[in-house]
């Protein structure tokens, strides 16, 4: 697929970058922009294919932030980037404003957690030329953990991500700009994410690449009973499961380490075998 100009080899590894004061595994560690940029250089040493910049913490619980405040965080650190990495660069926001202010800055892909949802978020995508990925969340972050109900959350999320994919059609973003997420952990309980992993496959009939972040969450927690800190191998290995079910892009914080175990997810998906 191309983002940008830049065509990506699947799987590849997004590295996480988010310049927020409160985001749950690195709030508040790369706020200055000089803590930021060695942060980017080290995810893009460890061998990132495109980094995601996020000025808005979408946790459990978050409270939502401005857009001033997002274009405060995002902006000089994208103009910091721009010549310096060599991979698209994705920016994780549902606000049009600061989606048209990344791209000015050097975006070439947005990360909506809310799939276009906000108002003139569409038609802002379709006038930016940009790719974009359309998450599913049930909710919004502030409430969604409360008690989510699916009667089938894989069937439900394919229908919602579905749907998007045809707004998106519907003001002329074409398809080969779209990637889709399932969202683990946004209005999704333990078990739902579990699902919707060993499942991800029946994610493919949509016909589009899959955006997969599970690095370092709580499901994760509860499974090992381990900080966010700590779930380095957890991340990896629903990082494995992931790619061999069939995501394309997967986000992790844990870069080097999801870039060696996806090289062997790699190296067996093309030998031949049914991988
Ligand atoms: C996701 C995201 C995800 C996409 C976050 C964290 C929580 N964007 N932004 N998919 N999660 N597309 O940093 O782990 O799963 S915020």
């Amino acid at each position: 697929m191309r983002i940008g100009d830049r065509v990506l080899d699947f799987p590849t590894v997004m590295g996480v970058l988010n310049v927020t004061p409160d985001s749950f595994s690195d709030g508040g560690k790369f706020l200055g922009r000089d803590a930021a940029l060695r942060q980017a250089e080290a995810l893009l040493a460890a061998g990132a294919g495109i980094l995601d910049i996020g000025g808005e913490s979408t946790r459990p619980g978050a409270r939502p932030v401005s857009a001033a405040q997002e274009l405060e965080r995002v902006i000089p650190l994208l103009e910091a980037l721009q010549g310096l990495a060599d991979v698209p660069l994705s920016v994780d926001t549902s606000k049009p404003e600061v989606m048209r202010s990344a791209v000015a800055a050097g975006a070439s892909m947005i990360n909506d957690v809310r799939a276009l949802r906000e108002e003139g978020a569409l038609e802002t995508v379709a006038e930016l030329g940009v790719s974009v990925c359309l998450m599913h969340m049930l909710g919004e972050p502030r409430s969604m953990q409360h008690k989510p109900v699916y009667k089938d959350v894989t069937q439900e999320v394919a229908a919602f991500l579905g749907e998007r994919l045809e707004c998106c059609h519907n003001v002329g973003i074409e398809a080969d700009r779209v990637l889709l997420d399932p969202g683990f952990g946004f209005g999704k309980t333990h078990a739902h994410n579990i699902e919707l992993l060993a499942n991800l496959r029946a994610l493919r009939r949509l016909g589009r690449p899959l955006l997969v972040g599970l690095s370092r969450k709580s499901t994760l927690g509860a499974l090992t009973g381990r900080d966010p800190a700590d779930r380095v191998a957890a991340s990896v290995a629903a990082a494995v499961i992931a790619a061999m079910n069939g995501a394309d892009i997967i986000r992790a914080h844990d870069v080097a380490e999801t870039v060696d175990a996806l090289r062997v997810v790699a190296a067996c998906m093309h030998s031949g075998s049914s991988l």
